[in-house]
């Protein structure tokens, strides 16, 4: 069975043409809300609240009535926000609600709304013809629309110079201005660019003025099934359209993109930190099919000393594709399987399916029938439809009793072994059958209809496998994976982009696809590495590692009938380029952890467009096909066959070649060499980048308090152990030049698996380098408890000549950069002793 034949059983498009809709009449009431006002047109209720200076929300109910909330997405309520001061103005016009940053108009005929920043200027106009509205009539026919109330539809103006992002998990490239968006949890067979509803559905839309450097986002708070169209039927308007019966969306400022993504997961959650072993490679195929495969798979990487961290199963460990099982024959052992992978630095992540096979006398089913779990139709049948196991029932995860059950059968999974779960098929994905859209869902205290909660299937999936995975071992941190997802999925798993094609044109596309999830609050995201369907060639293999080794989700996965697509399946030149580039990532772990921290607190993207930090450049608008990892590093990889030269964008400031040392003055473009084994790469001067050693897997070689046992005849004795020359090294590497005045970085760490960071547990380590005529000084500050591990520490001086370095009174040996190293001056540090000065004297 092909995914590819399941049907997708969204509805016929909204969009209905405007003669079906009633347009908002004129304003014929005003009353004060606690953090707002609520106005009335006839019988239709419109309330404006604010939130936060930068995030206002507007509801209309056209029958006046507002729906009970719907925590699904916006799982914080309303009253939990700080308050927000907010004054009202009443003129003849209308009214004016201010925030101090935002100003919301509201015009009297007809009741429209329109929002000013402090300078005046406008965005986010309702259009004067439409504005909002809502069908009238008949509906279409379809059960969408027959089941739910009425479609409701936003039209606003959309203003020359105007640019959209984000979208969710979107194909295609960057900038979405002019086409359609449909927001619909779909398993999408063999995508390409024009697709439009993908896996993920995250109606969240990322606007950004360059002109001006107005950035601002619009969350459309609801479940149900919804477009928005950016300039497709009028390139003079864009809409919001909802086939549910209010319209609910949430407004946020910037002005920067920053900050629009820091207000869009301020309401819809972030990420919790993820294991740190999460942030290693993972493979993956579908499928490895016993343990035998397994262990030479993991012995692979080890022999061919290619660093990885996990070991994905896909459906093929189960007995019969049933969930909770184990094939006894392939997988006799699977305790003994992980216990002994893990002594080789694996963690293993198996799959887990929402269909439970529809198989009476089978205690998982049983179980889920008497206790009222799985999906009915209205008529009180139970849904069923074919999955992998054959006949399936689903369970309904809007229900928390249903959460909580199907979270405990996750026990015997996790206390074999698994380190994580992988959510797959969760759209839900089915054939030969389907969960009709009036089929009711959810708990008793806030029922819906599927049509409602369809959208949520995946995020409610994940919210029970993050809670089994918290509950069933309290001392770790989760780790999930899904293919499906709404707006908030972040706050409970990872995500990769379902089944892509091992085609160069894919691995174009997970650039943008990649930073648009970030932009949409999904910082922790990948694409199958070498693509799912097909065979990568050796050449595609090696521009796909090259580029994954980045993703903020690293996994190889590729389908069964694939040609084998292990790092070393490619010949000896593509695997010394896949060590190369894990090396690297491992390397740069310190980064890239601190980056994830950063995420989790802010839900900053790791994987940014250049849009994202330098939103005044027109030259970044479209640009697709670079992106930076964090502040720090850009990347302009190579996705075309037989090319070995590229052209790099270098936005404002200056980027140093991360191989050669070179260094760049933007904005400018240039032409760059890029060999096979080679991915351009650049680091912004005046950053400050911590890396560690070398690894095979995360944690082999840790910064921790590692304890030295000697024994002295009888005797034990534990102390800290000394630092001497084998301990680990912290690299730092300052990039300085000519018209840099200081350099910045941060190293964030914690015990890495806990979540004893929540509690403080950490350390924040700031690193500042002033730099002066004749010579700089670089400065350590620390913060937080957490004590990392003895370690030694090199500072790397990139940019500007060193001849001499002092620490305190005692003076320090620098080494030139070797042969084949960019050009720096090494400077070591004989312990790392968390805050610390250093002097450096400036070759004159
Ligand atoms: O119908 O579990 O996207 O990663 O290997 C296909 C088998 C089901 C789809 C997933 C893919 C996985 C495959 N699954």
């Amino acid at each position: 069975m092909e995914s590819s034949s399941l049907p997708d059983s969204a509805p016929a498009g909204v969009g209905a043409s405007d003669s079906a809709f009633t347009w908002l009449g004129d304003l014929t009431g005003a009353d004060r809300l606690p953090r707002g006002v609520a106005f009335t047109s006839g019988a239709a209720r419109m309330e404006i609240t604010a939130l936060a200076p930068n995030v206002v929300r507007v509801r209309l109910a056209p029958d006046g009535v507002m729906r009970p909330r719907r925590p699904w997405a916006v799982d914080r309520p309303a009253e939990e926000w700080p308050e927000t001061p907010l004054t009202l103005d009443e003129r003849d016009e209308g009214f004016a609600l201010d925030t101090g940053q935002v100003r919301v108009r509201v015009a009297r005929r007809p009741l429209q709304v329109r929002f000013e920043d402090r300078e005046g200027t406008v965005f986010a106009a309702d259009e004067p013809v439409r504005g909002c509205g809502w069908r009238t009539g008949e509906p279409a026919g379809d059960t969408a629309r027959a089941v739910s109330p009425r479609p409701v539809i936003c039209w606003k103006t959309l203003p020359d110079g105007e640019h959209y992002y984000g979208l969710g998990e979107r194909t295609g490239l960057l900038d979405k201005r002019g086409a359609r968006y449909t927001n619909w949890t779909t398993d999408v067979w063999n995508h390409g660019p024009s697709t439009d509803a993908m896996y993920h559905a995250i109606p969240f839309v990322l606007a950004l003025r360059p002109a001006t450097g107005l950035a601002y986002g619009l969350y459309c708070n609801t479940t149900f099934r919804s477009v928005f169209d950016l300039g497709d039927t009028d390139p003079q308007r864009y809409s919001l359209e909802a086939d549910g019966g209010e319209l609910d969306y949430y407004l946020i400022h910037g002005p920067t993109p920053a900050e629009v993504v820091r207000g869009y997961t301020a309401l819809t959650g972030r990420m919790v930190l993820p294991p740190r072993w999460a942030l290693g490679y993972h493979q993956s195929r579908w499928s490895y099919a016993s343990d035998h495969e397994v262990r030479t798979v993991a012995a692979g990487f080890r022999r061919h000393r290619i660093p990885a961290d996990v070991i994905h199963l896909d459906i093929d460990y189960m007995d019969g594709f049933r969930d909770f099982t184990w094939n006894a024959q392939t997988f006799p052992h699977p305790g003994r399987l992980m216990a002994d992978l893990r002594q080789q630095g694996f963690r293993v992540v198996p799959i887990v399916d929402p269909g439970i096979k529809n198989e009476p006398g089978a205690p998982v089913y049983e179980a889920g029938v008497a206790h009222e779990h799985f999906l009915r139709d209205a008529e009180g049948a139970l849904c069923h439809a074919q999955v992998w196991p054959g006949d399936c029932v689903f369970p309904d995860f809007a229900r928390a009793a249903t959460r909580a059950w199907s979270g405990e059968l996750h026990r015997g999974l996790l206390e074999a072994g698994a380190s994580g779960i992988w959510n797959d098929m969760n759209e839900p994905a089915m054939h030969g059958g389907e969960i009709p859209l009036s089929a009711p869902a959810g708990d008793d205290t806030r029922p819906a209809t599927f049509a409602e909660v369809r959208n949520v299937y995946a995020l409610e999936e994940a919210r029970a496998t993050e809670q089994a995975l918290r509950q069933i071992r309290p001392d770790e941190r989760p780790f999930v994976l899904t293919r499906a997802g709404f707006a908030g999925i972040q706050r409970y798993s990872a995500m990769w982009t379902g089944d892509n094609t091992s085609s160069w044109e894919h691995l174009e596309m997970a650039l943008p696809q990649l930073s648009n999830l970030g932009l949409s609050g999904m910082a922790f995201c990948g694409t199958d590495i070498g693509g799912f369907f097909g065979n990568a060639t050796p050449e595609l293999f090696a521009r796909w590692i090259e580029m994954g080794a980045f993703f903020p989700f690293a996994r190889g996965h590729s389908h069964l009938d694939s040609r084998r697509h292990e790092l070393w399946a490619f010949g000896s030149e593509v695997t010394a380029i896949a060590r190369r580039y894990l090396e690297l990532r491992y390397r740069l772990l310190p980064y890239l952890y601190t980056l994830f921290e950063e995420a989790a607190a802010t839900g900053a993207p790791l994987w940014r467009p250049l849009i994202y930090a330098y939103p005044t450049d027109p030259a970044v608008i479209a640009l697709h096909d670079e992106v930076l990892l964090g502040a720090d590093l850009l990347l302009a990889p190579v996705y075309r066959p037989g090319v070995t030269v590229r052209q790099v964008y270098f936005p404002a400031g200056a980027w140093h070649d991360f191989w050669t040392g070179e260094r760049f003055v933007g904005p400018r473009h240039a032409l760059v060499l890029a060999p096979l084994e080679t991915l351009p790469l650049y680091v912004r001067e005046g950053s400050i980048i911590p890396s560690g050693p070398t690894m095979q897997y995360s944690d082999e070689r840790l910064f921790e308090h590692l304890t030295l046992e000697v024994s002295v005849g009888e005797k034990t004795i534990k102390g800290p152990v000394v630092v001497e020359e084998s301990s680990e090294v912290l690299t730092l590497d300052v990039y300085l030049g000519e018209e840099t005045t200081a350099a910045v970085g941060q190293l964030y760490e914690d015990d890495g698996h806990t979540l004893a960071y929540q509690r403080g547990e950490y350390r924040r380590t700031r690193y500042r380098c002033e730099r002066g005529a004749a010579g700089s000084s670089i400065t350590a500050t620390v913060e937080g408890p957490y004590t990392p591990g003895p370690r030694r520490l090199s500072l790397r001086i990139h940019g500007v000549p060193v001849s001499a370095a002092r620490l305190g009174e005692r003076a320090l040996s620098i080494h030139a950069s070797a042969a084949g190293e960019p050009p720096h001056t090494r400077i070591d540090l004989p312990y790392d002793s968390g805050a610390w000065t250093v002097a450096l004297l400036h070759e004159q």
